[in-house]
């Protein structure tokens, strides 16, 4: 397989509500697409879900235009391979910025689906025709204004919501929640937020007590540590997502018992083909999988489904509908959850979803070209 063109365009969409974290709030996304094109003019897309501020990792939406123009355009153009799973060896030398990596993985792998004619998920090893998807709440104004969109959601069906949370912003609205919906698969990330400071593993080992499915990255990417002695004194299961960018971090954590469940992004990881290896690396240590999300276009959020598919995700992913964040979105059949059930395309080729072209280019904030 040989790309003869690549198109990067960075595209800019107002999210239906505002979403705060931890770190910061935004109303609206940016995300580079890349179009991939070979010479017989099928084309692959694919999604660079990068933040546009270092909050959640190191890169920035700037950071992934620089790398992805600069060195992962080149490297990928008019190079030939035969199995998506051989392209990130193309751009092997480049450190670090996954989430641009990941972009091009991902429209290497619809590329490669759409040439052979199967379905993206099926060309992952997936298995499973639905997913289940859950839904992540930011940090709302008031624990009243959180109350309401969890009951939105779960009105709307999802089987499972998941509460950012902050110091400051842990007990009392998780305590809230749980006392409305006493039933519900309730989960919590903080992005990071906490220390060991006795303040904070207070409030963390308080939410031992609420029936938490898991308390997802309570402590820095780095502090592996941290999260394997909170892992020993509490029963609510630690999950990663930030700390763990690679197959080494994954075996490290593994190792100290510092998770026992597992958020697979395939932006953190630079692609998807780095997220079916750790998928597999989880399900020899049976450690329960999900896909986290990072509030994705269509193109993203198709492969994000696709991903979900595989059996070791038991767990619900972050893949509500599209509807949740976007009025219009890039792809004409939109993602949609019924009653928090998505379906996995299954008998077209390449991502199932047709990007809306006109739309994105009407919207695209700027745009590059590399020809081989
Ligand atoms: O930690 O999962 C996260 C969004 C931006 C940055 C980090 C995270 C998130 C989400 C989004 O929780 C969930 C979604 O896309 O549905
Ligand atoms: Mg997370």
């Amino acid at each position: 397989m040989r790309i003869d063109r690549i198109e990067l365009l960075q595209v800019r969409l107002p999210l239906v509500h505002e979403f705060e974290t931890s770190s910061h709030r935004k109303s609206y996304l940016e995300h580079v697409l890349v179009r991939v094109e070979d010479a017989d003019g099928a084309v692959g897309w694919g999604e660079v879900a990068s933040p546009s501020g270092p909050f959640y990792t190191a890169e920035t939406v700037e950071t992934c235009w620089t790398i992805g123009s600069s060195y992962l355009v080149p490297a990928l153009v008019g190079a030939s391979w035969e199995h998506p799973r051989d392209a990130p060896a193309l751009w092997g030398k480049v450190r670090g910025n996954e989430f641009a990596k990941a972009g091009f993985d991902a429209a290497c792998w619809a590329l490669w689906s759409v040439v052979e004619g199967v379905p993206l998920a099926r060309a992952l090893g997936g298995e499973r025709q639905t997913v289940v998807a859950g839904v992540s709440l930011g940090i709302e104004a008031g624990v009243d204004a959180l109350v309401e969109q969890v009951a939105r959601q779960v009105d709307a069906g999802y089987p499972r919501v998941k509460l950012k949370i902050a110091p400051g912003w842990d007990v009392e609205p998780v305590t809230a929640v749980r006392a409305a919906f006493p039933d519900l698969q309730l989960h919590v990330d903080a992005n990071g937020a906490y220390t060991e400071d006795d303040e904070h593993l207070t409030a963390l080992r308080a939410l031992d007590g609420s029936g938490l499915v898991m308390i997802e990255q309570p402590f820095a990417p780095r502090n592996l540590m941290a999260a394997a002695r909170l892992q020993a004194v509490i029963d609510t299961p630690i999950c990663l997502d930030e700390s763990i960018v690679d197959g080494h971090d994954l075996e490290t954590a593994l190792a100290v018992g510092a998770c026992r469940v597992l958020n697979i992004k395939a932006s953190r990881m630079g692609g998807l083909t780095a997220a079916v290896a750790a998928h597999d690396v989880a399900r020899e240590h049976d450690i329960p999988v999900w896909c986290g999300g990072m509030h994705e276009f269509g193109v993203g959020r198709a492969a994000n489904v696709a991903l979900s598919s595989l059996p070791g995700f038991v767990l619900p992913s972050d893949v509500s509908g599209s509807d949740k964040y976007y009025a219009r979105d890039v792809v004409t059949q939109p993602i949609r959850a019924d009653h928090g059930i998505v379906a996995v395309p299954w008998d077209s080729p390449g991502l199932g979803h047709d990007v809306d072209e006109e739309f994105v280019r009407a919207n695209a904030t700027r745009t590059h070209e590399g020809t081989a």
